[in-house]
């Protein structure tokens, strides 16, 4: 008793931002909570959608994004188109529960049994097989209702709060597709190219140089006759950050730590890079770090590159936020993977429903909501403010503190 007294008596309580999803693939809805932003900030259910539109798009897609038309239904924490400060929920209909009512009953029903839909053939690569072990269920079907990428329509709509934060400082967070399978873009890419592809209304493969799409859509169509799928690398893009975002104090406040894990955390997702990590690590130190200048008449630093993707020391420097996921291919294949039976311990193909070929495009857009988040979260802890008037006073003062450095 006396332990529990003091450890609540101890606890700083903090409103940080943070959310939480909930859903399954096949559920009524997904649902997310993001608690923190601070009051005032304009929001438009439009343009919410609009980002839940750009997540479904992209060459490679499979049927289910013919079902759904995502839509953000806010149900608390927005009145009048703008933030109260209270915590923001958001419903997001899966138009494809009615068809799956009787095999995913909340409750369960005389004849139920028949009903369902098992998967007893786990997929390799997939969630089914360690999740099915781990939670002690004999059919994977619970595990890859959850683990499926769906969920990341949550995180978009969350991600465009977030934006509509950062937007309010000028700050903006796009992406675009870098490689997909061996196909790879050849030349760097400014942000007024990733300002015009992410209001394009027809989405092949998110790259902005039309030769190299090509190439990446021939590589799609290969994977689609063939029965495979192909996965790829896409990159988030931030501009207009200020210096000073994270820092170097501790492992857990180093931006780069936390945008990786935002970034890795996303399904399909193996790995991140930051900058031109990949290509640094080859390299020597002095081809590698971004020379420092001063600009005496405009009296602010400026650096001779970006290879360090707008991160040193985990902190922000001024320059854009590089982050890069790779993406494996998506483990549902046409063509299934040897696997083993869960029922009778025999050698089995894998499980095949539908799925897609291709999804790198959509996750650049997952990516630019997990990097907007993180930097939303960052920024919040520096400056501040229950209200958005409070924030920006803050954030003036700390402008005003740079540019007199
Ligand atoms: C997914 C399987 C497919 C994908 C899904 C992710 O769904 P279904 O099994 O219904 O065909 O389309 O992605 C989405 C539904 C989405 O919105 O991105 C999986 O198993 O991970």
């Amino acid at each position: 008793m006396r332990i529990a007294r003091e450890t609540v008596a101890g606890a700083i309580p903090r409103i940080m931002l943070r959310f939480e999803t909930a859903g399954e693939s096949h559920g009524e809805c997904l649902v997310v909570t993001l608690t923190g932003l601070p009051a005032g900030i304009p929001v438009s259910v439009d343009g919410i959608d609009r980002e839940l539109w750009r997540r479904q798009q992209g060459y490679g897609r499979g049927g289910r994004m013919k079902i759904e038309t995502d839509h953000a239904n806010i149900v608390s924490g927005v009145r009048h188109s703008r933030t109260i400060g209270s915590p923001i929920a958001i419903l997001i209909e899966n138009k494809d529960w009615k068809n799956w009512t009787e095999a995913l009953p909340i409750e369960d029903v005389d004849g139920g049994e028949d009903k369902k839909k098992p998967v007893t053939r786990p997929r390799p690569g997939h969630a089914d097989l360690a999740g099915a072990i781990k939670y002690n269920f004999q059919d994977a079907r619970y595990i890859l209702e959850r683990a499926s990428a769906r969920e990341t329509t949550a995180r978009v709509a969350a991600g465009a709060l977030a934006k509509a934060l950062l937007k309010e400082f000028d700050i903006g967070v796009l992406s675009h597709v870098i490689q997909v399978g061996t196909a790879r873009l050849q030349r760097s890419v400014n942000w007024d190219e990733l300002v015009s592809l992410s209001q394009k209304n027809e989405v092949l493969l998110g790259c902005v140089d039309r030769e190299a799409e090509q190439r990446m859509k021939q590589v799609v169509d290969v994977a689609y006759r063939t029965g495979d799928t192909v996965g790829g690398v896409f990159e988030v893009v931030a501009h207009n950050v200020p210096p000073g975002l994270g820092s170097h104090i501790t492992w857990d406040t180093r931006l780069d730590g936390r945008l990786a894990q935002a970034i890795v955390s996303m399904q399909a997702v193996k790995g991140v890079e930051i900058g031109f990590a990949e290509e640094g690590a080859a390299a020597f130190g002095s081809q590698v770090q971004d020379t420092i200048h001063y600009n005496k008449q405009g009296r602010e630093f400026t650096r001779g590159a970006n290879r360090a993707g707008g991160l040193e020391g985990g902190i922000s420097n001024g320059q854009d936020i590089l982050v890069r996921g790779l993406l494996k291919p998506i483990s549902t294949l046409r063509r299934p993977l040897e696997s083993v039976d869960l029922a009778t311990r025999e050698t089995a193909k894998a499980a095949y429903e539908r799925s897609d070929i291709c999804v790198v495009p959509a996750a650049g857009v997952i990516g630019e909501a997990m990097v907007a988040l993180v930097l939303a979260q960052a920024f919040l802890e520096k400056f501040g403010g229950d209200s958005l008037e409070e924030t920006k006073r803050n954030y003036r003062g700390y402008r005003e503190q740079v540019k007199n450095f």
